[in-house]
Parts: C-alpha cells; sequence; structure tokens
C-alpha cells in the first residue's frame, strides 16, 4: 500500500453464505483490511464466522480477474468491455437467429442468489431469449422443496422455515448449520439459536448419517442409513395416524386430501422402515409421539433429504409433519416469511396452481421443474446433435464442472461449444472453457440487497448496503454487465444498459396501475416512475419493489385498494413491528414504520429494519387451483410406490455422503489461504470398522470408484461417519490447466462429482443424488 489512507469503516451485508451477516468493514484506500460484526445489524447483532472475516481477504485475492478476457487464438486475452460485448453480441446472434433460442442454454450458479445483479437479470435474460435450456444450481441442491411447496401450496417458493426462535422441538434432517450457517432458514448465529433452544428447555433432534458438529449438539442423534430419510418421514406419518395423533388444528378447514394419504402411507410402518433406515421401530414411535407432544414443533430438512434419491418425497414429508402436527403456520412451527420485496399479499382464493413437466428435455425427456431441466443432463445436451442441440452457453455465477457430476465429459462438452460467455470473477474449471470472461467487481465494491433470503428469513427484516469501496475505473458493475448481456442476446447490442431497468420499471408500473388491487391503481406511471429515488437502475428497481411490497409506502397510497387487500393476510403485521420494538434491545432499526417503506427510508436505517417476527399467512398464500392445501397431490401418489419398493431394497455395503467445512463454500473459496488450510480438507473420512474391514489406515491412499469414475484420495479414520458410509466434500478438484487460481490449484483435492455419471435423479425434482450413492474403495499402495 503506498498511500498513508487513514482507516474507515463501511457496512456491508456479507454475501458469502445465506445467514446475511451485517459486517463492519476496515477499509484503508481502496482495500478491505478487515471485517467484524456489525453489532448494530437488526438482524445479525454482531454475529460473523470465519469466512465473512475473511472478506478482505476474498474480496482483495490478486487472482480476481480485473478486466475482460477474449478468447483470439483460441487463446484467452484481455480485452477491453467493448470489445468483450462486441464478441458476446457477434458469438450469440447469429446461433439464436440461426438455430433459434433453444441453441443458447443458460447456466445460473448459486452466488446468484447472493448478489443484487444474480437477482435482478437473470429473470430479463429469459424472458428477452426465451430458452427452455435453463440449468440452475437447484437442481444440485433445493429442486425437491420447490417442487413439493409447489405441489402442496400452490407455488414453488412459498417455503415454510422453521421459528427458530420460539419453537420448543426441532426435527432437523440433513443439515449442519454448524457448518453451514442455515440454508433455506436464513438465520445469524444458527448455532446460538440452537443453544438457546436447548436453553430454554427445547428439544433438538439431529438426524444425520455423520455426527456432525450440529448433532453433537442435539438431545438425541439417530445415525440414519443414507437415502431413506423418506422412509423414516414416511413411518413418523404413519404413527401420527394409527396413534390418533395427527391433527392440522386450526388448517384443518384448508386442507384436502388427508383420508388419502392416511390409506397411502399405511404400509410404512416403523417395523417396515427400521432396517432400511438403520433406527429401531420404537425410536421411531417415540420421536413422532415426542414430535406430536410438542407445544410447538418444526420439522426441517436439507441437502441430506433434498439431493438424494427420493428428495421430493423427503421434503413434502417434512410439510406433512408440520401440517399433522398442527406446526404449520403458527408460532414455534414452521410459518411463510413475508419479504418486503415479495408481492402485497392478495386476499385468499383459488390460485393458478402448479404444473410440473409441461415441456422435457430433448435427449433423456426429463420434466421440466419450475421452468428449469436438470443440471445434469447439460452434457447430453450439447452433445447430441439435432434439432434444439444446444451451441453456445451463457453461465452466470457457475462451476459446474466442480458442483455437477461427470465433470469430465461436462468440460470435453463445453470445448466444442461455438459459443460460450461466463460471467466470473474467477478464470476456473468452468469460466476456462469460455470465449469470453466477464468479470463482476469484488463484493466491496457492489450494493448489497438479500432478494431471495429475506423471503426465507426466521424474522422479517430489510436491510441494504451501498458499495463499501467505489467501483474501480477499469470495472463494471455486474448489473451493468448483466444488462448490456441482456441487450446483447436480445438483438440491441449498443443501446444504453439503463434501457434495461427502465423496461422493466416501465412494465411492472403498466401492470399495478391497471391492477384493482395495486395501491397505484388508476395512476400515472410516469409520474410514478418520476418519483422513483436512488442513483442506479438497480437501486431504482428496489425502491419500486419496496414501495409496492407489503410495507410499502404505496406511493403515498392513503388506505384504500391496498390496505383492503392485506388485511386479512397480516392482521397483526403493525402489533409484530410494536412487539419487536419491545422485545428486543436491538430494536433500534425498528419503529411501526414497517409501512410507509421506500429506499428512502432504507437508507435511513443503515443497519436495517426489523419487521418483526414470522406471522401466519394461511389462506392467503395459498395459490392451488383449489385454494386449500393439496396434501397427497397427484405427481407424489404416482411416485410413492417407488418408495414402497425401496422397503425391500438390500442396503449398498458402502455408499458415500457429502459434508462442508465453516471455512469453505462450494468451489470458490480454495483460493483464500486462510480458508484453505488446517482442518479444511479434502479426504475421505471412513469408519474405523470400515477401515479395518478394507484395509484402510489413517493418512494412506484409497481409490473411491463408483459410476462415474474413480480417483485416489487421502484416507481420514474417524467415528464421526457411521458404519457402511464414507464422506467426501465436493467443490474440490482444482487441478485442471488453463485456469488461474494459485492457491487453489497448490491443494486442489479431488472432485467428489467424478464418481457420478449422471443418470442418478429424483425423478419429479431432476435433482442429482448427490448423497447416498454406492461407491467402492480399496488400498493404493
Ligand atoms: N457432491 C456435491 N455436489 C454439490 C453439492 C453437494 O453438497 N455435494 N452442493 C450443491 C449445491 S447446494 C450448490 S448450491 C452447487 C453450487 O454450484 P455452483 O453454483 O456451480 O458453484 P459455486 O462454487 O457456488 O460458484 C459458482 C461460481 O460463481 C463464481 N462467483 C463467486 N462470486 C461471484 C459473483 O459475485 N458474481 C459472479 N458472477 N460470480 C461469482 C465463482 O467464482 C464460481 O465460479 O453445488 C452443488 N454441488
Ligand atoms: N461453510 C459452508 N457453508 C455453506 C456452504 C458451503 O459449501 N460451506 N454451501 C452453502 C450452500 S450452497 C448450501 S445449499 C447450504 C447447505 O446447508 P446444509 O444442508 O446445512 O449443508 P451440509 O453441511 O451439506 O449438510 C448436509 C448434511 O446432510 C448429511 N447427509 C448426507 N446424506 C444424508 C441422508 O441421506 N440423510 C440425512 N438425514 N443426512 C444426510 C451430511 O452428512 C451433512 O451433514 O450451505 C451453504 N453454506
Ligand atoms: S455466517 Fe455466512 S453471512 Fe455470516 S459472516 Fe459467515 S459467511 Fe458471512
Ligand atoms: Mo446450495
Amino acid at each position: 500500500m503506498s498511500h498513508h489512507d487513514a482507516a474507515r469503516t463501511a457496512l456491508r451485508i456479507c454475501p458469502l453464505c445465506e445467514a446475511t451477516c451485517g459486517l463492519t468493514l476496515t477499509i484503508e484506500g481502496s482495500r478491505v483490511t478487515g471485517a467484524r460484526g456489525d453489532r448494530d445489524d437488526v438482524f445479525s447483532q454482531g454475529f460473523i464466522c470465519p469466512k465473512g472475516a475473511s472478506f478482505g481477504e476474498l474480496d482483495g485475492d490478486p487472482d480476481r480477474l480485473r478486466t475482460p478476457l477474449v478468447r483470439k487464438d483460441g487463446r484467452l486475452q484481455e480485452a477491453s468491455w467493448d470489445e468483450a460485448f462486441d464478441a458476446v453480441a457477434a458469438g450469440l446472434r447469429p446461433l439464436i437467429e440461426q438455430y433459434g433460442p433453444n441453441a443458447v442454454g443458460v447456466v445460473l450458479g448459486n452466488p446468484n442468489v447472493h448478489t443484487m445483479a444474480g437477482a435482478l437479470y437473470p429473470p430479463v435474460l429469459l424472458t428477452t431469449l426465451r430458452t427452455r435450456n435453463l440449468f440452475t444450481a437447484s437442481t444440485l441442491d433445493q429442486m425437491p422443496k420447490h417442487v413439493s411447496s409447489g405441489l402442496l401450496f400452490g407455488s414453488a417458493v412459498a417455503i415454510p422455515v422453521p421459528d427458530l426462535d420460539r419453537t420448543d422441538h426441532l426435527l432437523l434432517l440433513g443439515a449442519n448449520p454448524l457448518e453451514s450457517n442455515g440454508s433455506l432458514c436464513t438465520a445469524a448465529d444458527f448455532p446460538g439459536k440452537l443453544k438457546a433452544l436447548r436453553r430454554r428447555g427445547g428439544k433438538l433432534v439431529v438426524v444425520d448419517p455423520r455426527r456432525t458438529r450440529t448433532a453433537k449438539l442435539a438431545d438425541q442423534h439417530l445415525a440414519i442409513r443414507p437415502g431413506t430419510d423418506a422412509l423414516l418421514l414416511a413411518a413418523l406419518t404413519q404413527v401420527l395416524f394409527e396413534e390418533k395423533l395427527a391433527d392440522p388444528g386450526r388448517l384443518d378447514e384448508h386442507v384436502d386430501g388427508l383420508d388419502e394419504l392416511r390409506e397411502a402411507i399405511r404400509p410404512f410402518t416403523p417395523e417396515a422402515v427400521a432396517e432400511a433406515c438403520d433406527i429401531p421401530a420404537d425410536k421411531i414411535r417415540t420421536i413422532a409421539r415426542e414430535l406430536a407432544a410438542a407445544p410447538a414443533a418444526a420439522v426441517y430438512g436439507r441437502i441430506g433429504s433434498s439431493t438424494v434419491e427420493y428428495g421430493t418425497l423427503a421434503n413434502w414429508l417434512v410439510d406433512v409433519l408440520n401440517i399433522l402436527t398442527g406446526n404449520l403456520d403458527r408460532p414455534g412451527g414452521a410459518l411463510f416469511p413475508l419479504a418486503a420485496t415479495d408481492r402485497a399479499p392478495r386476499p385468499a382464493g383459488p390460485g393458478k396452481g402448479f404444473l410440473l413437466g409441461r415441456w422435457h428435455s430433448r435427449v433423456s425427456a426429463h420434466p421440466e421443474a419450475k421452468g428449469e431441466l436438470p443440471m445434469a443432463a447439460i452434457a447430453e445436451e450439447i452433445e447430441t446433435p439435432g434439432e434444439g442441440q444446444i451451441r453456445a452457453i451463457i453461465s452466470l455465477a457457475a462451476n459446474p464442472v466442480l458442483s455437477a457430476p461427470d465433470g469430465n465429459r461436462l468440460d470435453t462438452a463445453l470445448a466444442g461449444l461455438d459459443f460460450m460467455v461466463s460471467v466470473d470473477p474467477y478464470l476456473n474449471e468452468t469460466s476456462r472453457r469460455a470465449h469470453v470472461v466477464l468479470p463482476p467487481p469484488p463484493p466491496s465494491q457492489s450494493a448489497h440487497y438479500d432478494f431471495a433470503f429475506t423471503a426465507f428469513s426466521v424474522r422479517n427484516q430489510v436491510r441494504y448496503t451501498r458499495p463499501a469501496v467505489p467501483l474501480e475505473e477499469d470495472r463494471l458493475d455486474e448489473s451493468e454487465i448483466l444488462a448490456r448481456l441482456v441487450l446483447a442476446v436480445g438483438g440491441m447490442h449498443g443501446a444504453e444498459p439503463s434501457a434495461v431497468d427502465a423496461m422493466v420499471i416501465d412494465s411492472t408500473l403498466a401492470k399495478a396501475v391497471a391492477d384493482p388491487l395495486s395501491p397505484v391503481h388508476g395512476r400515472d406511471p410516469k409520474e410514478l416512475a418520476a418519483q422513483l429515488t436512488g442513483r442506479t437502475g438497480p437501486e431504482r428497481r428496489l425502491d419500486l419493489m419496496l414501495r409496492l411490497g407489503p410495507y410499502g409506502d404505496g406511493f403515498g397510497a392513503q388506505g384504500g385498494a391496498h390496505d383492503a387487500a392485506r388485511e386479512g393476510a397480516r392482521e397483526g403485521a403493525r402489533e409484530g413491528a410494536q412487539e419487536s420494538v419491545q422485545g428486543s434491545a436491538h430494536g433500534r432499526g425498528t419503529d411501526r414504520g414497517a409501512h410507509g417503506l421506500s429506499l428512502e427510508r432504507l437508507l435511513a436505517h443503515p443497519h436495517g429494519i426489523d419487521l418483526g417476527p414470522l406471522e401466519s399467512r394461511i389462506p392467503q398464500v395459498l395459490k392451488t387451483r383449489s385454494g386449500r392445501i393439496e396434501l397427497f397431490p397427484e405427481p407424489i401418489a404416482a411416485d410413492l410406490p417407488r418408495l414402497r419398493r425401496a422397503l425391500g431394497d438390500r442396503a449398498a455395503a458402502l455408499v458415500l455422503v457429502g459434508r462442508r467445512h465453516l471455512r469453505s463454500n462450494n468451489s470458490w473459496m480454495h483460493n483464500v489461504p486462510t480458508l484453505n488450510s488446517g482442518t479444511n480438507r479434502c479426504t475421505l473420512q471412513v469408519h474405523p470398522e470400515d477401515a479395518a474391514r478394507l484395509g484402510l489406515v489413517d493418512g494412506a491412499t484409497a481409490r473411491v470408484t463408483a459410476d462415474g469414475g474413480a480417483f485416489d484420495v487421502p484416507v481420514e479414520v474417524t467415528d464421526t461417519v457411521r458404519t457402511g458410509v464414507v464422506s467426501l466434500p465436493h467443490g474440490w478438484g482444482h487441478d485442471r490447466p488453463g485456469t488461474r487460481m494459485k492457491v487453489a490449484a497448490a491443494s486442489p483435492g479431488v472432485n467428489v462429482n467424478q464418481l457420478l455419471d449422471g443418470s442418478r435423479l429424483d425423478p419429479l425434482s431432476g435433482t442429482a443424488v448427490l448423497n447416498g450413492f454406492p461407491v467402492e474403495v480399496a488400498p493404493v499402495d
């Protein structure tokens, strides 16, 4: 550092996991030299983890790309932004014109849910392009939850979250929040909340084939056989019916299909599933009884119950149990958050419902789910000639060569594309195949708003941080990068990127003023657009969403249709906000101003605004065609016989499960020395009994073989994995040539997903089976 700039601080919401902690960054010049938890943050109240503490190193990683790269003479070379977008337009437009939009595949990775740009522009890109070849990290993750919510509640994004602060009993399956900090349950200091639950006399039951740090914290740990959660959950459901403990309570009048479910679930007795799950029948009965007896309880499942053979069934049963125990939609149970940028609630009534399989993938005829095709099927869609073949890929914040099954095959397929563009800060295993790489600035130079995670948050809250460091001169904000990409795809290359935001604002306002239930019904859209504040297009769009949203100022609307529409939907929002002022020492940002939200108002509360605890939203949240909860929907009924057949399956001798480490995040944080060290290692964990049986010793090398391939990896003998199970983390395998991640390449690890050939999927959701697949392990000498 050459300057003698005085250090200053700035607030920045952490984008590195779903906990969304508020950070206070120390900044010297344009460099972030420190990060600590913001004690005044209304949501995280000072919590921070080692990843957040490394914000500065991650932000300032010298391997981050500074300028666009364009492939010339076969080599990626530095280029200007104009050259790069010329190359994008020249690469994509002719393909779209000649072969149609399906010739372009869009791949969206996980960090899109952690950036403003990733929330605001991919939807516009997809409407502009209209390709059916959309692949996202959801089919390596939570698509089973979307499908089950779609079928049960009529909306794929209506996802109940456990009410961590108020529950008396948490049954947690296949999640390890002490390492992951939580997922589809946004809660800063998840570990602290679990401890608080136990301190107030509540009970925590953890179901995981590994004795994780979360399991160690629990009252009870069940080391289930991987892949069998759906059987366990079915048996718990069966016990509730058999022992007449099933009682939806207040929800009774909103539930359809109870009798059909009772009939269908009959064969799944605890005795019938005990052997497959490796959990004694009497234990299963006790768990069901305790769940039913708790004053308030929540069942919550994540990755280990999602990326498995019966993922959708397991995710459906999680909410079936919440419903049957009367815990769905009540305090202390599992509730639907109401985010500030959600659409303002409408009166209850029938909706459009949720359909699966409206189209199918070309090669393997996989049904679409939520408009997406399985990530595991990209390679075959690129390789297989014929009409609809993918000839170009737009990859936004995605690294499927490591995160999806059979990266070697995908890697080769990508190399054969006519054109590929990656928006990514790194030249890594996937972006190295691109013809153009467009690097976003580091997070310190980006504004932040959590569009996704405010909708999965254990408290309703809203926070926004502007860039902590001014955008460097040779950089483009990621919003501008994506807006220019939209223009290039839409044949408007060269137009002003702000045109994209203006277009979205105009069409949103046009719809709003025509909508009798909108607070701005009948008003002049131009006058409203002129009222929007914000320095940038994304800020103006955020302002628009906040003002039209459930807590918004409605552009000054007084009473009228807007208030009528939210009546009944959120009785008590005011009380909620008030209660949080009284009930919390950290209610600083809170006032009754839950109403009247706008960007301006949010900016006046730099540590955020608490909008109160979660509240009941049924029936208003239901969007099924019946307007009711469809407890036993047809696609689920059709998949249940598959689960029934599993009762007779003989368990594989050895199956593999994943794991996460606190100082890691999927595939892209291995390039920071302090994060890629110590216990964060890519080892094969093996139980001592299995090690002895297989002839493996700690520190030696084992060969792992499965459907998709084989590799050698160091062995770690530990009794934290159960017998019959080995564990490897994902996101490793940084040993391909042509990447630019020096630290990661120096300790590359192996790519666990190379063990998969992409054929194992949860059929309803198209989600890859990444946990609980059979492997063979042998010593290497
Ligand atoms: N075996 C196994 N495989 C798994 C999983 C597992 O548990 N086991 N987990 C799955 C899950 S849950 C997920 S979500 C997927 C994730 O899969 P992906 O989304 O494909 O992978 P990530 O490693 O999260 O990161 C994707 C890319 O985003 C880039 N990136 C980081 N920050 C930004 C940014 O601000 N802007 C842009 N444009 N790019 C950025 C990174 O450099 C990286 O190249 O992996 C899945 N794969
Ligand atoms: N530190 C860190 N934090 C992260 C990430 C990261 O990579 N590192 N990734 C982020 C992302 S993208 C996501 S989606 C979330 C995921 O958040 P979590 O779901 O909490 O993530 P995991 O730690 O993978 O926990 C899954 C657990 O399921 C267990 N498991 C495996 N198979 C089965 C099974 O068949 N049944 C049961 N009951 N359990 C099983 C595994 O042993 C593991 O402990 O984490 C996010 N946060
Ligand atoms: S828990 Fe997640 S959001 Fe909080 S500091 Fe750590 S990485 Fe950031
Ligand atoms: Mo994920």
